[in-house]
């Protein structure tokens, strides 16, 4: 390192190296690889405590869908040795207590500052530093900021007309009170039948005098059959982690272990496909979207996994009325986040439950006392909205960013998010967003992108420390080529035909734009490649 470059690379000033958005699993994991590195790291949290995601969505019923022996960080062996899941599919307070557990055991807190909330970031050309405002007014310099304030971080409650006159209390799924909500005894209305939905419907049925959702979009729903984890079942995994996440990052194009599949489902016979189908169904989870390697790009492959489900609604729930509302026609099975789910079709055989199809009576209005729908108005003491999130972009474009030329990322943006590997976009240099869109983020399990996303920033880091560099920008043609990519491997599947918050459609005025990148596996590789070749397409000076 020349004479003068220490400096230049080790602010001494109060600026920090890295400035982390976010405590959730990104930010914890970031902040321990970077002070490991020797940076001066210092994350921000708007909420009181560390868990991102799983701090907020408390809501009734609320687990993961991934598995917990692969969901969970696999960075550091005794931890994944010590950590006991107790579930096939951990619930939310597992793994918030889990997520504690990490923040205590690698010392986390003290270079976290909670109840912050980062609202802008402006890069200065000269110093290639961003100055950054946080919601209490203060200004925070940092050489480089490295966001990973999540992809389903930004609750959507809908622009509904009346809104405000209703006089009992309103609550979303992604912004659950902390104390929780006892439903006991009232009338409940919930809107949207997401994953969110899903898991909420079962637990607030048993618990409500009468609950009425509102269903715009049926959702395709496989069961999860849920137990406790066997001793047989935990040592599986623990006594081959190693090779389990090899093979699961650098195997799957989705970061997990399923029964992967071995032929078309157009190969195997009706008799073979429905006891293949069924099988999956018995064994519960989504290991049910692996039956056969064609499902996601093959429409008639698709129809008969699609098929399927929908007549196991019908078997299901009793009312045929009922089933026929509950069962999705309009988009192929997958191509919508599946769900995976805990009794949620059968809930509606209970006498406490009413399925309202928004589609045959569209809703007018929230008054002082309830729901006006075509066919009247049903009083309520609670609204749940299930309503989803401003998915991918919104937690950035919430925050006001400022690059080069003054040009702010939502502008850029305004056509659809652009950045290269999801993880820089050009004119924000020193800007790094962790699982960022044209990254495999929430088309896997999240846990493994944001694992590589910290090593590849965290390396990245150290090899323009290394090399006396203090500034890396994507190239446009670099930008431009891996848009075009990520939409040419969206185009070869079923995935654009679905009106999905992958698209952005969930979102008045959003671009469609399909924004995850399709394949963990694949995208490891070219990111690895890239590193090989010397950052290409990234700009370093
Ligand atoms: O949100 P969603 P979510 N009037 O956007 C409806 C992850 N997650 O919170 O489809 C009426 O999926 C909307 O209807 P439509 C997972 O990745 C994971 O449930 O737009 N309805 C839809 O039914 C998931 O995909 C887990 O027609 C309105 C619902 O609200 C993602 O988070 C658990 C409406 C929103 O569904 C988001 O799931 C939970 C309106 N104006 C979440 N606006 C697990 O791992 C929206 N809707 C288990």
């Amino acid at each position: 390192m020349r004479q003068g470059e220490a400096a230049k690379t080790q602010p001494g000033d109060g600026t920090l190296h890295v400035l982390v958005i976010g405590a959730g699993f990104g930010g914890l994991y970031m902040l321990h690889r970077l002070r490991k590195a020797g940076f001066k790291a210092h994350a921000y949290e708007a909420a009181d405590n560390v868990g991102g995601t799983w701090y907020w969505n408390r809501y009734p019923g609320a687990r993961c869908d991934v598995e917990s022996m692969q969901y969970s960080y696999s960075f550091d062996e005794e931890l994944q040795q010590e950590w006991n899941w107790s579930e096939r599919f951990a619930t939310q307070p597992e793994i918030l207590r889990y997520i504690n557990h990490v923040a205590d055991r690698f010392d986390l807190r003290r270079d976290i500052t909670f109840n912050t909330r980062i609202v802008a970031a402006r890069f200065d050309d000269a110093s290639n530093r961003w100055e950054v405002e946080t919601d209490k007014g203060e200004l925070l310099h940092a050489q480089y900021v490295v966001s990973a304030a999540g992809c389903l971080s930004t609750p959507r409650l809908p622009d509904l007309p009346g809104l405000g006159n209703f006089k009992g209390k309103f609550y979303h799924t992604g912004d659950w009170p902390r104390e929780g909500v006892d439903f006991t005894g009232l009338r409940v209305a919930l809107i949207g039948t997401g994953s969110s939905g899903i898991q909420a419907i079962p637990e607030i049925a048993k618990q409500a005098k009468q609950l009425t959702v509102f269903q715009r979009t049926p959702n395709f729903s496989l069961p999860a059959r849920n137990a406790p984890l066997t001793d047989a079942q935990i040592h599986h995994w623990k006594s081959q982690y190693a090779q389990l996440r090899k093979y699961a990052r650098e195997e799957t194009r989705s970061g997990t272990i399923y029964d992967f599949p071995v032929k078309s489902a157009l190969d195997a016979s009706d008799e073979e496909r429905t006891g293949e189908y069924e099988a999956r169904w018995q064994k519960g989870g989504a290991n049910f979207m692996h039956s056969y390697n064609d499902l996601a790009i093959s429409e008639a492959a698709n129809t008969t996994a699609a098929d399927f489900v929908r007549a196991k609604i019908r078997e299901t729930v009793k009312d045929p009325a009922v089933a026929e509302a509950l069962s999705p026609y309009d988009y192929p099975i997958f191509t919508k986040r599946i769900c995976v789910d805990t009794e949620y079709f059968e809930t509606y055989n209970r006498d406490n439950v009413e399925l309202v199809d928004l589609r045959k009576k569209p809703l007018d209005t929230i008054t002082a006392t309830g729901i006006h729908t075509a066919d009247g108005e049903r009083d309520f003491d609670a609204i749940v909205f299930a309503t989803g999130f401003d998915a991918i972009t919104g937690a950035l474009t919430s925050i006001d960013i400022v690059g080069l030329g003054g040009r702010t990322l939502k502008d850029k943006w305004s056509e659809g998010p652009r950045a290269y590997l999801g993880l820089i976009s050009q004119g924000f240099p020193n800007l790094f967003m962790m699982t960022g869109p044209g990254s495999p983020s929430v088309l896997s399990n999240v846990i493994v992108s944001i694992e590589q996303h910290v090593d590849f920033i965290s390396d990245c880091l150290e090899h323009m420390r290394r090399a006396g560099i203090d500034r890396i920008d994507a190239s446009q043609e670099a930008e431009n080529e891996w848009v075009a990519h990520v939409n040419e491997v969206a185009s070869q599947t079923l995935y654009p035909r679905a009106a999905s918050w992958y698209m952005g459609a969930n979102i008045p005025g959003k671009p469609r734009v399909f924004m995850p990148y399709i394949g963990v596996n694949v995208y490891r590789e070219k990111c690895d490649e890239i590193v090989r070749d010397g950052y290409r397409g990234f700009v370093l000076r």
